[in-house]
């Protein structure tokens, strides 16, 4: 482990660390076959961003939320920017959302009708006057394109039509904005999607340029899937734009990341780490794109962003120096000692301290429970329809 005299650039590199909250974790979820409503759950946008800025002020690293568009449409996104501002937040990535009209049961962008093509298209158009309002850099992009049988759709035509709506989005992009295409391996389409790994959206953002990076939803791999190396490469070839943090023990399970696999989460932000991309200045945007469907939601999201530090400080933990010395020696068993010893790490009396040099409760969950703020509005958020993912 690095030596204690050190700790003073680790210290800073966690204070200086930013995690992103989405928006919709904090509306109602649940499964294809229930959504179990919660009290307090926030009715408007305003009402989610509230809630953001409440994880943010008790864990002093959450400072941007996300927006999912059309789920958090509003008259005035000015207005929308300089409330959360009020509240102590910015707002973050525009989520587009062309997966949830009848009219994409084919396709969005990669739909055989034209009509529905330009529809969808649009849509991400929009999203980018919604962009300019409220000054977010990241246009997020994820196509539940596919097809479910051998033969329906013609797959290099769908291609052909992906990239003819990505450039016309990517056109339209200002200087300081930029896109983040997310893939997944598969689900709505189960035979075949458009955007299915990294390699095809990598592909897709190289023909763009640089202003087109991939966003690595860690829950859109197949179970064993070395994330942590595709971390590593894209952010060799500077193609690396943003996480959607989350956990899956299945396939998209949106549980709270670190919840199923903080070892994996622990190699993924040492990768991070040794790629230097850890500062907001880097340019990466660490989201969580995650869904509470039985738990409590704003505590689940304390959750989440602690978890988000814990694996990143054992990843600042790691001693380089040693580890590069016992990988030149060809050293198999140091090397790897020098990884787990940073793992195995305590790191919650480390990141107290953190908290507590930026003014902060040590214990951020202890902290929102004593505050009385679940309690408040679970009896203030009464009436009015609650909003939630996909509302
Ligand atoms: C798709 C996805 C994508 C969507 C979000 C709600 O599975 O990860 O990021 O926008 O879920
Ligand atoms: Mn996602
Ligand atoms: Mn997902």
């Amino acid at each position: 482990m690095i030596p204690v005299s050190d700790l003073t650039a680790v210290r800073r590199a966690l204070a200086s660390h930013e995690i992103e909250t989405p928006s919709w974790a904090f509306g109602n979820s649940g499964t294809r076959f229930k959504v179990f409503a919660q009290p307090g759950v926030p009715r408007t946008p305003e009402e989610k961003i509230a809630d953001a800025a409440t994880v943010h002020r008790f864990t002093g690293v959450a400072p941007q939320v996300a927006l999912h568009i059309p789920w958090d449409t509003v008259e005035d996104y000015g207005a929308l920017a300089s409330y959360a501002r009020d509240q102590g937040v910015r707002l973050g990535a525009i989520n587009t959302n062309v997966f949830q009209d009848d009219d994409y049961k084919l396709g969005s962008v990669t739909n055989p009708d034209p009509g529905i093509r330009r529809k969808a298209t649009d849509h991400l158009l929009e999203a980018i006057s919604i962009m300019d309002a409220t000054g977010s850099r990241d246009l997020k992009l994820w196509f539940s394109d596919g097809i479910n049988y051998p033969g329906q759709d013609d797959l290099r035509t769908r291609q052909d039509r992906l990239a003819q709506a990505l450039r016309e989005t990517y056109d339209r992009l200002g200087d300081d904005q930029r896109i983040v295409l997310e893939y997944k391996l598969f689900e709505p389409a189960f035979y075949a999607t458009d955007v299915p790994d990294w390699g095809t959206s990598y592909a897709h953002c190289v023909e763009l340029g640089e202003k087109a990076t991939v966003c690595i939803d860690t829950g859109h791999h197949a179970p064993g899937t070395n994330i942590e190396f595709i971390v590593a490469f894209l952010l060799r070839q500077n193609k690396l734009g943003a996480f959607d943090f989350n956990s899956r023990f299945y396939a998209d399970d949106d549980l709270m990341v670190g919840a199923a696999d903080p070892f994996q989460l622990f190699r993924i932000m040492y990768e991070i780490v040794r790629g230097d991309a850890l500062h907001p200045d880097r340019g990466i945007a660490f989201m969580l794109d995650q869904c509470h469907n039985i738990e409590r939601k704003i505590p689940a999201v304390i959750r989440s962003v602690m978890n988000v530090q814990e694996a990143t400080a054992k990843a600042l933990l790691v001693d380089r120096d040693a580890l590069s010395a016992a990988q030149s020696a060809g050293d198999v068993l140091e090397a790897n000692a020098v990884v787990m010893d940073a793992y195995n790490t305590d790191v919650r009396p480390l990141l107290a301290q953190v908290r507590e040099d930026a003014g902060l409760d040590p214990d951020p969950m202890a902290a929102f429970k004593r505050s009385g703020y679940q309690e408040r509005v679970d009896a203030e958020r009464v009436g009015g329809e609650q909003a939630g993912w996909g509302a």
